[in-house]
């Protein structure tokens, strides 16, 4: 559903047909046909060359039932650039090859070409998809998906909290600098940063402060694809607000004016609920929502998304939420002014919400009592021939040109580094809160190999920059797997103190975590699902610059591989 016009049209009603029709159709297989093209779009009023699917972006949402398989098949009508799409938050579980991240489960889809990706969506909740080539996701290739529960679904599975309809936000961050000259930038010397976004988009909707006083001869403010988002909402009624974050680089506070918020389930799993006046949301999370609409139905109120945790340099990102029933219409601009979120350095306050994300006591899975191995990454800002880098454990990660996937699985020599990386890296002597006398670091595309069936802890050790005082947060996103987040802490992870302040007892699953300014987050998870699979800084950037690593468990167990993953390096998917 893309909310705005549509919305204004359709009324309050539509949420309830809508979930009237999925608890009815019982699709086992949900077909999606996309084509894959350049258009000029206006998503915050100034014309930009778009990635887009079927002409717009954001892309449409996926509508599943839980066990449903989906299917999509994929035509890359972009004239000169690669394309691969990944599923993020869908494990993957028997299809691998389906992960959608170039370079890891496979080649580019080559312009001209058509890719089916085929996969299970086992689980209800809100994900998302998004371009994994390159800096493209930037450029506007992303999307909702939506699991639903089947009707008649037991305890275990069903939702444990009501409401009478629905709303999807997908939130972003814009440039209008294209993605070439943001990737160019950032490996020139000296660095040329991405900077600032120039707006805040909800829905593939924003506003970029007021380009036609600015005399800007690619703005159009009247132009349909940049027209305010409108959630409707009817007087005393419940709604469940679906929000996913896609966003490039900015760390977001979402914020329902005068309706405090619940949260309900993120990445797929359902929370204790807590209430929020406002929620912290990172790049590659999801969140559910409960907001009930009790306020004066006379007049409308603001949603609004604001920048934190990097000092913000772009204006608040706006939609309308409508009432239905009092004296306001759908048009009407709120009398007020937009929330401007909590202070963008008030790290804490980001931190108690963190903690607070815990298993709804009717949903728990506890977490194995111990793990197999620990894993410390220490995440830093690095040179390496003077090009500006992350690292971790002083290793920046470059992508191989042939797919691990593909080279494990059939055995292909010389593709990748084949010294694993540094997991034992020696952090008693590094200063999180300084700036290192040594900035230079390696780079290499070596990998983790996971024991199949294993229990692994990884700790995210965050540091200070090559600045001096500044240290961000990065939210990382495994593949393959959901982790328990099993504890968050400010300054140097000590492996003789802080695993005894884990939570064993609730811990949330999520497959995207925060990692706080100096602060660290450890998570545990079983290498149970055979393939190769990326964990990385969602931040579009921070990736292309290195701040990732790729696992591997059980690929003796992968079945055989589609052909159409292959193509490129040295795997040439018998073109002999
Ligand atoms: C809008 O444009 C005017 C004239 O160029 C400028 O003075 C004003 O600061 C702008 N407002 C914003 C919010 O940028
Ligand atoms: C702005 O966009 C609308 C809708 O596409 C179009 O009708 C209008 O002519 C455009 N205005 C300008 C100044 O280009
Ligand atoms: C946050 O930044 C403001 C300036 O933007 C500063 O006055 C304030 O002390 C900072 N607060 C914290 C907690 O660092
Ligand atoms: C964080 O949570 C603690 C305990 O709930 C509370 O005392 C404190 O005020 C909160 N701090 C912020 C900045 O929200
Ligand atoms: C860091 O690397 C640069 C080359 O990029 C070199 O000139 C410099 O000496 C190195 N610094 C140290 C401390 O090794
Ligand atoms: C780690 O570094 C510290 C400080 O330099 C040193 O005392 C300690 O022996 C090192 N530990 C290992 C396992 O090398
Ligand atoms: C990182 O690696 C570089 C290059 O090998 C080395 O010069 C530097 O001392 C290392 N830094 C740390 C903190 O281990
Ligand atoms: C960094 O912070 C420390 C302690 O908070 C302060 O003494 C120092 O002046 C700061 N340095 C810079 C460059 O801001
Ligand atoms: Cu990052």
């Amino acid at each position: 559903m893309r909310s705005g016009g549509t919305m204004e049209l359709l009324g309050a009603w539509y949420a309830l047909l809508c979930c009237l029709f999925l608890a009815v159709a019982q699709a086992k297989t949900v077909h999606e046909k996309w084509d894959i093209s350049d258009q000029f779009a206006y998503p915050d009023c100034v014309r930009k060359l778009a990635v887009t699917i079927n002409g717009h972006t954001p892309g449409p949402t996926i509508r599943a039932v839980q066990g449903d398989t989906v299917v999509v098949t994929v035509k890359n009508s972009l004239l000169t650039e690669n394309v691969a799409i990944h599923w993020h938050g869908i494990r993957q579980i028997g299809t691998p090859w389906a992960d959608g991240t170039e370079g890891v489960t496979q080649c580019p889809i080559l312009p001209g070409d058509t890719f089916v990706y085929t996969f299970v969506v086992d689980r209800p909740g809100t994900y998302m998809y998004h371009a994994h080539y390159g800096m493209q996701r930037s450029a506007g290739l992303n999307g909702m998906i939506i699991v639903s529960v089947p009707p008649g679904a037991g305890p275990d599975v069903a939702e444990p909290f009501a409401y009478d309809g629905e709303h999807d936000v997908l939130l972003n961050d814009w440039w209008h600098k294209s993605t070439y000259e943001q990737a160019a930038g950032l490996a020139a010397v000296p660095i040329v940063w991405v900077g600032e976004p120039q707006s805040l988009l909800i829905n593939g909707r924003g506003r970029f402060v007021n380009c036609s006083a600015l005399g800007l001869a690619s703005c159009n403010e009247t132009h349909p694809e940049c027209s305010t988002p409108v959630f409707a909402v009817v007087p005393g009624k419940t709604y469940r607000f679906r929000i996913g974050s896609m966003t490039s680089l900015s760390a977001l506070n979402f914020e329902i004016e005068g309706h405090p918020m619940t949260v309900v389930e993120t990445d797929g799993h359902y929370v204790k609920p807590f209430v929020v006046k406002n929620l912290n949301i990172y790049s590659g999370e999801t969140y559910s929502v409960l907001i009930t609409a009790d306020q004066d139905p006379n007049r409308n109120y603001w949603l609004a998304s604001n920048v934190v945790s990097r000092k913000p340099g772009t204006l608040t990102g706006t939609a309308v939420l409508a009432y239905y029933g009092g004296h306001s219409s759908p048009r009407d601009v709120p009398p007020t002014t937009p929330p401007t979120g909590p202070a963008w350095n008030d790290t804490t306050y980001r931190i108690n919400q963190s903690i607070a994300t815990v298993a709804h006591p009717a949903h728990v899975y506890a977490p194995p009592p111990s793990s197999d191995r620990t894993i410390l990454l220490l995440n830093s800002q690095n040179r390496i021939d003077g090009r500006t880098k992350w690292a971790i454990n002083n290793v920046s990660f470059t992508l191989p040109h042939t797919p691990y996937l593909v080279a494990l699985k059939d055995r292909l020599q010389g593709t990748f580094d084949p010294r694993p990386p540094p997991e034992t890296y020696n952090h008693t002597a590094y200063d999180v809160y300084g700036v290192q006398p040594n900035p230079n670091a390696t780079s290499s595309n070596g990998l983790y190999r996971l024991a199949f069936g294993s229990v692994v802890d990884v700790v995210l050790q965050n540091a200070n920059m090559l600045a001096p005082n500044n240290s961000e947060t990065h939210p990382w996103h495994l593949h393959g797997h959901d982790f328990w987040v099993l504890g968050y802490g400010v300054g140097r992870f000590d492996p003789a103190v802080h695993p005894a302040t884990y939570n064993l007892r609730d811990p949330i699953l999520k497959n995207t975590v925060a990692v706080h300014p100096y602060g660290w987050t450890a998570l545990r998870w079983r290498a149970d699902n055979p393939g190769v699979w990326a964990f990385h800084c969602h931040i579009e950037a921070h990736f292309f610059m290195g701040m990732g690593i790729v696992f591997e468990e059980g690929i003796e167990r992968v079945g055989k591989l589609p052909r159409e993953i292959m193509g490129c390096g040295s795997s040439n998917g018998g073109h002999h």
